[in-house]
């Protein structure tokens, strides 16, 4: 899979893609993470992206023109199952959605960053919008992180076994049980005992009642329907 992330602020992505998993997905050669930089497919002598908006409004719009260009530049050189928008108007992101999209084709994302992207790029090159929840981000390159860490870490290959995505939380829909390592007991605190029985069934059987347990607790909304 191929990622091409479209920005008006590269360097917010320098850090996340560079190490751990997302870092092995790539070293392994599974994804291709890509960042570009919008300014540099403007025809514009200032090498501008932002307008100010019809309506008179405040604040900034970015322009319709180099993001065209940039999109088609990359469309013609591969096909994208999507072209995604990051935005805090767009669809909240949960785990159904990520799973859905680790296993399409390459992805295009685009973030939005002053007051957003002219309604016309929504309209008429985007695929999909995208929100990771409900508060405010300065710009949609923190968002885009976020969705290409989630999506990244279920492709085939890029989690080993020893990791596991499929025992995470909300992969099943509940929340992950709690976890333990040596020692088992430190500073008088001690590791519950049934996970040191070495009956393998019983342990199992307690993780299981523990996520549940922890699901109804912290999130009962993830017991009714279309949470996932
Ligand atoms: Cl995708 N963008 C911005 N700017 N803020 C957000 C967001 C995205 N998702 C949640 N808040």
């Amino acid at each position: 899979m191929r990622i091409d992330i479209l920005t008006v602020v590269p360097r917010l992505l320098d850090g996340p893609f560079a190490d751990s998993i997302v870092r092995r997905g790539q070293d392994k050669g599974l994804v291709e993470i890509h960042v570009h930089n919008i300014r540099d497919w403007s025809t514009d002598k200032h090498k501008k992206v932002d307008d100010v908006p019809f309506g008179g409004n405040a604040g900034m719009v970015m322009t319709i023109q180099p993001i065209l260009d940039a999109i088609e530049s990359l469309k013609s050189e591969r096909n994208y199952s999507d072209v995604i928008y990051l935005t805090p108007d767009g669809e909240r992101l949960h785990q159904g959605m990520v799973n859905q999209l680790s296993i399409r084709g390459n992805l295009i994302m685009l973030c939005g960053h002053y007051k957003g992207v002219d309604q016309r790029v929504r309209d008429h090159l985007i695929t999909r919008e995208i929100s990771i929840g409900d508060y405010v981000l300065s710009g949609g390159e923190l968002a885009a992180a976020v969705l290409t860490d989630a999506i990244v870490r279920l492709i085939p290959g890029v989690i080993g076994d020893e990791q596991s995505a499929l025992t995470d939380s909300f992969q099943d829909g509940l929340l992950a049980p709690p976890v333990y390592t040596r020692p088992a007991e430190y500073n008088g605190w001690k590791v519950p005992e049934i996970l040191r029985s070495g009956d393998h069934a019983a342990v199992q059987k307690w993780l299981e009642s523990e996520a549940i347990e922890r699901t109804q607790q912290r999130r009962p909304d993830l017991f009714s329907e279309d949470s996932l």
